[in-house]
């Protein structure tokens, strides 16, 4: 189908402006809907940088990032927005209500898809308890809701445009396991047919990705599934260990 929301990177290397060196070097795999691929790898390996090329926050200098099958530069930037929503790693909430951030990126979405957005992301019962619900005020910033609470308002606002693609920047890093654990239950539900691409801190979050690609210095350095790193990658087991 035209719109299905396979993800593909093709030989990428990418560098940014005015940088000497790359921060991604020859970095090709293919994400598909229904599969789940994570990306691990020590701080500055390149994870944020891997997922900004495809919402075209930056521009590969070789390569091409494809969405079913169209290079991303073809594509309008509303048309990869549609698509494709990115929790960044450090989520933003502006000054308004939550139901105005939660809105953020489709402005007609009704309070009911709000709900239902807010108890995938396991921030039903927070909302619920304040006095004003939907219309609570949220500080610039975001600066009155704890980390957890502002990652889980940022991913409810990535479920209600309802994307073929999801890009999990670290979303899950402030959560408790117990948390984390029951969001990606829900959001495996719920986004069953979706492209899930998530960048993790925790061994525990990623464990049944189809895909876990193992990133360092800017490279994929080993691919597999967590059994099959297990056994073959050393650098998968220092970051199990560590
Ligand atoms: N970098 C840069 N300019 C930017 C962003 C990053 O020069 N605007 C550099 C810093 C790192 C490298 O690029 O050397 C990779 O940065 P990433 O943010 O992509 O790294 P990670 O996301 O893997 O790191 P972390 O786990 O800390 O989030
Ligand atoms: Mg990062």
């Amino acid at each position: 189908a035209a719109l299905a929301g396979v993800v593909e990177y093709r030989n990428v290397t990418f560098a940014y402006p005015g940088a000497e060196s790359p921060v991604l070097s020859n970095i090709s795999f293919t994400a598909r809907p229904g599969q789940t691929i994570a990306i691990i790898g020590s701080t500055g390996a390149g994870k944020t940088s891997l997922l900004s090329l495809l919402p075209r926050l930056y521009d590969p200098a070789e390569g091409q990032v494809l969405l079913d099958g169209v290079p991303v530069d073809r594509l309008d930037r509303a048309e990869i927005t549609r698509r494709v929503a990115l929790v960044p790693q450090r989520p933003y909430l502006f000054s308004g209500t939550i139901g105005h951030n939660l809105r953020f990126g489709k402005t007609e979405a009704t309070d009911q898809e709000l709900w239902d957005a807010l108890l995938v992301a396991q921030g039903e019962s927070f909302v619920r308890e304040k006095k004003n619900g939907l219309d609570s005020r949220i500080s610039q910033g975001g600066t009155n809701v704890s980390g957890g609470q502002r990652q889980r308002l940022c991913i409810a606002r990535a479920l209600v445009t309802k994307p073929r693609v999801y890009l999990f920047d670290d979303s899950f890093s402030a959560l408790d396991v117990a948390t984390d654990a029951r969001l990606r239950a829900a959001l495996k539900r719920t986004t069953s047919d979706a492209t899930v691409i998530i960048v993790a801190q925790r061994i525990s979050t990623i464990t049944e990705a189809d895909q876990i690609l193992v990133l360092d210095n800017g490279r994929i350095v080993d691919r597999g599934t967590h059994e099959e790193l297990l056994e073959t990658s050393p650098t998968y087991q220092e970051i199990v260990e560590s």
